[in-house]
C-alpha cells in the first residue's frame, strides 16, 4: 500500500454539483483546515480544460496543505497538472488504459459498487477503491444502496491489500453504524460540502474515525 494513501482515513471531494465555481477555493480551503487526508476534484458535465483549470487554481493551496490530490474522470488532466492521482468509475475503462497516460506512479482509483468489483478492482491493481453507495444518495442518483453488510467482507478480503474506502450517502447519523459495520475510510461528499462550517464537520468525522 502507498503509505500516504494507507493513512488516509477521510476522502473529501470538491464536487462541482455542490460547490459554485467561484467557491472552489474557499471550500478546499475549509477540507483542508478540518483535515481531509485526500481532496478530489469531480465535476461532472466540465470540459477537460475547465477541469484543469479548476485543479490549477487549488493545486497550490492543497500543496501548501500537504493535501493530495485526486483528478475524477480526467487521466490526461491529471497527467498535464501533476496531481496525486485519477479516480474512473466502472465506466472508465482499464486500469491499463489510464496507465498509458498518467504512468506508473500516479495512484489510480476505482469505483466499485458490488464485492465481486472491489476484488477485479485490487485483481486488476489499483491503488484504492470506492465502495458504495452504501446508501441511496442525490450525489449519485438512481443507484440502490448496497447496505452494510458487506462492509466487513471487503475490508478483509480487499481492505488488507488496498485502501477501502467506503461511500455513498454517509451523514453524521450514519456514520456511527457504518464504522461500527467495519468501515476505516470514507468519502463524504454533500454532508461536508452542505455543513455551515465545514472546518469543524471534518474534523468531527476524523474524530469519530480516529477514535470509532
Ligand atoms: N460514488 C458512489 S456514491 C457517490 C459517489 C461519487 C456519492 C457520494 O456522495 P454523498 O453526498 O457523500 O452521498
Ligand atoms: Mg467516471
Amino acid at each position: 500500500m502507498h503509505p500516504r494513501l494507507a493513512q488516509a482515513q477521510l476522502y473529501g471531494i470538491l464536487d462541482l454539483g455542490y460547490v459554485a465555481a467561484d467557491q472552489l477555493l474557499a471550500v478546499a480551503e475549509e477540507l483542508c483546515r478540518g483535515g481531509v487526508d485526500l481532496l478530489q476534484l469531480r465535476a461532472k458535465g466540465f470540459a477537460a480544460e475547465e477541469v484543469e483549470y479548476m485543479a490549477r487554481v487549488v493545486k497550490p493551496l492543497l500543496l501548501e496543505h500537504d493535501v493530495p490530490l485526486i483528478i475524477n474522470d480526467f487521466p490526461e488532466v491529471a497527467r498535464a497538472i501533476g496531481a496525486d492521482g485519477v479516480h474512473i468509475g466502472q465506466d472508465d475503462g482499464s486500469l491499463a488504459d489510464a496507465r498509458v497516460i498518467v504512468g506508473e506512479s500516479m495512484w489510480v482509483g476505482r469505483s466499485t459498487h458490488s464485492p465481486a468489483q472491489a476484488q477485479a478492482a485490487l485483481d486488476e491493481g489499483f491503488d484504492y477503491i470506492g465502495f458504495g453507495p452504501l446508501f441511496p444518495t442525490p450525489t449519485k442518483l438512481g443507484r440502490p444502496g448496497i447496505g452494510l453488510e458487506k462492509i466487513a467482507l471487503v475490508e478483509q478480503s480487499v481492505g488488507s491489500h488496498i485502501p477501502v474506502f467506503c461511500i455513498g450517502g454517509i451523514t453524521f447519523t450514519t456514520l456511527p453504524q457504518v464504522i461500527a459495520s467495519g468501515a476505516r475510510r470514507v468519502v463524504i461528499v454533500s454532508a461536508l460540502l452542505q455543513s455551515p462550517d465545514i472546518a469543524a464537520a471534518v474534523r468531527e468525522v476524523k474524530a469519530q474515525l480516529t477514535h470509532g
